[in-house]
């Protein structure tokens, strides 16, 4: 095996060598398998696979490492030596497992043999895939459409889940969630809503041509470092970036390149934010309604001393609908109730809107701090009207960047992993398939939670995900997700969402990015869309773990063929054999999108699928894009009353979502454990707690259902009186089902009502 010693360490992307050590202590316990060094060379360039932890878009003119510290440990995460054998359950039963961590779950190693479980032995069993299929199908077919659910993680490739999709509608569902809507739903929905496009509008020119940032509730330092650098770029030639975000994320406040042997060796760092604004957890809506007001105030200003405006009128008159009322609304609320609900100053507001104002190009950046409220979707509306103001979308160098989660999952949703009927070109799927598609909407997340619940949902197909751990109300999902017929899970690790196994529960093993695909025409390449909407060829090069595995599009042919009537035009065998018929197919059902797919596949930076919103055409229901009238003057839905906090769950440094690689959170100096709460000093004080007092959080949900975490360590922390943070998805047992955002359903993970006390 490499010693981490002969990584190119000096060239990996991410923050100075603390990023280098993190990288080597995850190399030191999940063991990569040797060759490791030479699949990162490949990540994330034309012809090499690209990288399946973060969706940042993969660069035209890639660099010679083009992978960061948290990419290049999912990478030695997934090609660890480790081997969770069959013959690992020898010695342990599920009920004993569940007292492990998520941690040491996965740190078994990759699955090998597909599983059974056993129920009378307490454990899973080794099976064949025949039995397995057969099984599944045999089950299937025993119940409504109506009752399953088919839920997607944002991993798989488009041909697999394009066809997954197919699958559930062949079957005569619509239950097709997946992991977006606990995510970027929000964006989704709410985007769609204001401007028509339920994606980003920017592209790489733009990142290059913009001459500001505005950053709210996105962490690149950990959630996609390679953005770092065109950060740097950025700041390198002048640009400035204005943070919001109730921490002060490392990443957002300065920066060295790895890549840069100048600054590493001096430690020279790039300060990223001009300004930072630690505003309190749900006060975007707020802050941005007083930086709006600052540049009507400019505005009003500059007519009346005859200056050139400072809104662009033309842009406003010609393309925007709500405007007149919008203004009002910024007229009409005082600084005081601006200031109270952001946490901010008006004079530190000001400061950010001098900073807008004086910027030609602006984009508007943002994640999981905007979109995980109950009023996530305003937010977002809120960051539009700041951005219409100045026609700051579509327009080179301007527009709306939401930063999005795992490497396909903006993807899945092009390709029909959707529960929403309207979503989907039924009309093509049954010119192309010969079937009436359903047209009913299917489940979302919540509706599927709440449907195991009442016992509506019998059975669960998950293509990827660790969903147990993921969605709020986690006990009860635990109780409610033994209950049902049967749970299938495609996954490459062992994970909690497997301990707790339905009436009738299997394992099937598979494949991950970076192995040999090989099939009966030969090697084959799969494709991801990215945060920019660019999609890119990604071919595996190493051995796969075990000759056990199945592809995941493998699996989901295996099961078409044993699950849907015989067809004619469902070809599972010859689609497993060759995946570029599956672009075929996905191009004949999304000609805009895919024109010259398979052609097109290795294009350096991935080809670009367009955007109206780019060029200006809103598809929304006015034609226009629009500005939102707030209805209150925060993102979440509750009062604030004594003793209750906001608790935001966090991600650390050392985590791909429920895969917790370590327990150092370098960049908040956090060591060690994942047992704790951040608390404001005066908070502290005021509650009568110190540095390392044991508390336990309380849900405040106001409902009947007790929500408790306890064994957590208070530590002081720079963060707004009023709010407080702790991890995901350790949190995730105080978040009650109902908490979501009002029009996308996502759960609102980042302001949770919680009480603290003493723990006994
Ligand atoms: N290494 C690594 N990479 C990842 C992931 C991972 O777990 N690990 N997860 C992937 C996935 S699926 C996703 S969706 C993305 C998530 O990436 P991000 O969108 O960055 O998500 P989070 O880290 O959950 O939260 C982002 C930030 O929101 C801030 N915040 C919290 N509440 C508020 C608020 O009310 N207002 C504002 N303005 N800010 C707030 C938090 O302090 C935090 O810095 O990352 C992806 N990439
Ligand atoms: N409180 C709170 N809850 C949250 C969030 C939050 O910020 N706070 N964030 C939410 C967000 S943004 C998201 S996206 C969800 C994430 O929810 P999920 O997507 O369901 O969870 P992951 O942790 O990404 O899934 C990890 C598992 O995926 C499997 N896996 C890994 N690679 C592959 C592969 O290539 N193929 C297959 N088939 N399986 C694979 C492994 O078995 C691994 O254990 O969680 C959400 N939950
Ligand atoms: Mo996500």
């Amino acid at each position: 095996m490499s010693d981490i010693d002969d990584l190119p360490l000096k060239s990996g992307p991410a923050g100075g060598w603390g990023s280098l050590s993190g990288m080597k202590q995850v190399m030191r316990t999940s063991r990569p398998e040797a060759g490791f060094l030479d699949t990162l060379r490949r990540q994330n360039k034309p012809g090499g696979f690209m990288c399946s932890s973060c969706a940042w878009p993969k660069p035209p003119n890639y660099r010679a490492f083009e992978f960061c510290e948290n990419g290049a440990k999912h990478t030695m995460w997934e090609n660890t030596s480790h081997r969770c054998t069959p013959a690992f359950w020898d010695d342990h039963t599920v009920t004993e497992l569940r007292d492990w961590s998520d941690h040491d779950l996965e740190m078994t190693g990759r699955l090998t043999a597909p599983l059974r479980f056993d129920a009378e032995s307490d454990r899973y069993v080794e099976t064949s895939w025949e039995e397995a299929i057969d099984g599944i199908a045999a089950i299937l077919k025993n119940l409504s459409p109506e009752e399953v659910v088919f839920y997607a993680s944002g991993h798989a490739a488009l041909e697999a889940s394009y066809l997954y999709g197919l699958l559930a509608r062949l079957y005569g569902t619509n239950n097709l969630p997946q992991s977006s809507n606990m995510c970027h739903e929000t964006t989704s929905v709410g985007l769609k809503e204001v401007i028509g496009s339920p994606v980003g509008t920017v592209i790489w020119e733009d990142i290059a041509k913009t001459d500001c940032f505005f950053f709210f509730g996105q962490n690149p330092g950990t959630n996609s470092p390679r953005f770092l650098h065109p950060l740097k770029e950025a700041k390198d030639r002048g640009v400035r970036i204005v943070t919001f975000n109730p921490l002060r994320e490392q990443g957002l406040v300065s920066f060295i390149s790895p890549q840069d042997p100048v600054a590493m060796a001096t430690g020279k760092e790039t300060i990223i934010s001009d300004q930072y604004h630690q505003l309190r957890a749900g006060g975007d809506v707020a802050a941005i309604l007083g930086l709006c007001k600052a540049v009507i105030e400019a505005d009003d200003a500059a007519q009346e001393a005859g200056r050139p405006r400072i809104l662009d009128v033309a842009f406003i008159e010609e393309h925007t609908t709500g405007f007149d009322t919008f203004i009002e609304t910024c007229r009409n609320t005082s600084w005081s109730d601006i200031t109270r609900e952001a946490g901010l100053t008006e004079g530190a507001l000001r400061e950010a809107a001098d900073v807008y104002m004086t910027s030609e190009r602006v984009i508007g950046v943002y994640g999981m701090g905007l979109t995980q409220h109950s009023r996530g979707a305003l937010n977002i509306a809120m960051l539009v009207n700041l951005m219409l103001l100045r026609g700051n979308i579509g327009r080179p160098g301007a527009g709306m960047c939401p930063v999005r989660g795992h490497s396909n999952v903006q993807g899945q949703r092009t390709v029909g992993i959707a529960e929403k009927a309207e979503l989907i070109p039924n009309d093509r799927l049954k010119t192309l398939f010969d079937f009436d598609p359903p047209l009913e909407d299917g489940t979302h997340i919540v509706d599927a939670v709440e449907g195991l619940f009442t016992k509506k949902i019998k059975a669960f197909l998950c293509l990827g995900g660790n969903l147990l751990r993921a969605v709020p109300e986690q006990k009860r999902m635990e109780e409610a997700w033994a209950g049902q017929e049967m749970s299938v899970m495609v996954s490459t690790k062992l994970n909690r969402s497997h301990l707790f196994p339905a009436g009738h529960a299997w394992i099937l093993p598979c494949l991950g990015r970076a192995e040999i695909d090989e099939q009966a025409t030969g090697p084959q390449a799969v494709s991801i869309e990215d945060s920019f909407s660019m999609i890119h060829g990604s071919t595996g090069h190493r051995k796969p773990p075990s000759p056990l595995l199945k592809s995941e599009m493998a699996i989901v042919c295996a099961l078409g063929k044993a699950l849907i009537p015989d067809n004619p035009k469902l070809r599972w065998d010859e689609w497993t054999g060759d995946y570029g018929l599956v672009r075929d197919l996905i191009e004949r059902t999304y000609p805009d999108d895919f024109a010259e797919y398979n052609n097109r596949l290795f294009t350096p930076g991935g080809f670009w699928r367009e955007n109206p919103a780019h060029k200006r055409i809103w598809e929304t229901e006015s034609g226009k894009a629009v500005f939102t009238d707030p209805d209150q003057l925060n993102s979440i839905s509750f009062e604030d009353a004594e003793g209750r906090y906001r608790l935001i769950t966090l991600r650390s440094n050392d985590q791909f979502n429920t895969t917790i690689y370590g327990y150092s959170d370098r960049f908040r100096g956090i060591e060690g454990t994942r047992d704790v709460v951040l608390m404001n000093e005066e908070d502290m004080a005021a509650a009568g707690y110190v540095k390392g007092d044991r508390v336990a959080l309380v849900s405040d949900a106001g409902d009947e259902e007790t929500r408790r975490l306890g064994g957590l360590a208070v530590i002081p922390y720079q963060i707004p009186r009023g709010t407080l943070a702790g991890y995901y998805p350790e949190c995730n047992v105080l978040i009650s089902i109902k908490h979501h955002d009002q029009l996308s359903k996502t759960p609102a993970s980042k302001s949770i009502p919680v009480r603290i006390e003493k723990d006994a």
